[in-house]
């Protein structure tokens, strides 16, 4: 199932050392003026190959637009955009190639399909995600018109927790530390893993400013639920957690209510979701990626013959995939309210006759 949304649904194909990856983004309105430079900049912000803390793989990752904009402006068909591979080295993996890398998806991917594209992991790789960030570039431009901001940052990297949140050094930062004061900590425990061939893991804080209350649609499409689904199709997510998450359930209700005034809530526990519906508060996600699976250290695993063997993996690897999977989850944060947006607009029947009414 490659489809992802009900209103404003997009569509990825390809895979880590195919010929290209790309999307098909449709029921986007007609009308939202394309600015073709920020849809790359989004792309450079995930694009691998920047700096010591990521892959070395160098892609440029240049978003070509075959369908879907005229003069600059959506035309309210499908928008379909292609991302050609061009560093792919797929010797990398020959020795690999009957093998199933512990903590990747090879295992389960041979058992359910029976087929090996040991290429870099084939379509289970998390090179697809430049293609969501390109239809989430879609629903950004969508969503600023509305003035409703998604922006992330790091929270964490092996357990080093950001005390302060500063989307706006986000940018600044060569792993989108949100906290300058815990960033050369965190830095130094994505190297201190890479240096001894391992990994870790990592936190990204995902927040929305401005998003208009109603947004989600109860029961099976809650806000919530759709956002946690986003983020657990991303590659390597293991938890998420709306709001407080974890914590919600240790505290007494006293301490967990938001109470209201008439300027507002006075306290966000809650992540800005109600029954799941947005409440006009900030949207707050915590995203959890687990530490990258391919290590350069020796492994014991089995082959598609069942038969025990070592693996000793080579290729280029994120030491913390946390950090361009911030992007990532950013994108993905954007394509759900893009989708609610559009199916909040028929929920009352007043809405309804503001389109139709003669
Ligand atoms: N896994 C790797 O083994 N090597 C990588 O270089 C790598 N890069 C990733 C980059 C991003 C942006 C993300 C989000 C994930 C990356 N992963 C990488 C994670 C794997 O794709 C993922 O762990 C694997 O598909 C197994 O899926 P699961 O961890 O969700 O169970």
């Amino acid at each position: 199932m490659n489809t992802f949304g009900h209103r404003f649904r997009f569509t990825t194909f390809g895979e880590s050392h195919g010929k290209a990856l790309g999307c098909i983004v449709d029921g986007v309105p007609a009308g939202i003026k394309i600015d073709e430079e920020f849809i790359q900049n989004e792309m450079n912000r995930r694009k691998p190959g920047q700096n010591k803390y990521a892959t070395s793989r160098k892609e440029g990752d240049v978003v070509e637009i075959l369908s879907g904009v005229f003069e600059g402006v959506t035309t309210g068909t499908s928008i379909s955009m292609i991302i050609f591979n061009e560093n792919q080295k797929s010797s990398d993996y020959s020795n690999v190639k009957d093998l199933f890398r512990p903590g990747h998806a090879d295992f389960t991917y041979f058992n359910k399909y029976g087929i090996r594209d040991y290429r870099g992991g084939g379509r289970s790789s998390a090179r697809e995600t430049a293609a969501r960030v390109a239809a989430g570039a879609i629903a950004k431009l969508m969503l600023n018109e509305l003035g409703i901001n998604v922006q992330s940052g790091i929270c964490e990297i092996d357990g080093i927790e950001a005390n302060n949140y500063n989307f706006s050094k986000v940018s600044e930062s060569e792993i989108f530390a949100l906290d300058a004061e815990v960033e050369q900590a965190q830095k130094d425990a994505i190297l201190k893993a890479k240096n001894s061939h391992n990994s870790v893991g990592g936190v990204a804080l995902i927040n929305v400013k401005n998003a208009p209350i109603g947004l989600g649609e109860p029961l099976y499409f809650k806000l919530d639920s759709q956002i946690a689904n986003a983020m657990m199709s991303i590659n390597a997510v293991k938890a998420v957690e709306i709001g407080d998450g974890i914590l919600a359930s240790r505290v007494l209700g006293y301490e967990n209510n938001d109470q209201i005034r008439k300027s507002g809530f006075k306290t966000n526990h809650s992540g800005g979701i109600l029954g799941g519906i947005s409440n006009g508060d900030d949207i707050n996600v915590k995203v959890y990626f687990k530490a990258t699976p391919s290590i350069f250290i020796e492994q014991e695993t089995v082959d598609v013959h069942n038969n025990e063997v070592n693996c000793q993996l080579k290729g280029r690897h994120d030491p913390c995939v946390a950090v361009r999977g911030s992007v990532v989850a950013e994108s993905m944060m954007a394509l759900v309210l893009a989708d609610m947006v559009l199916l909040n607009m028929s929920s009352k029947m007043e809405n309804v006759k503001k389109v139709y009414s003669k």
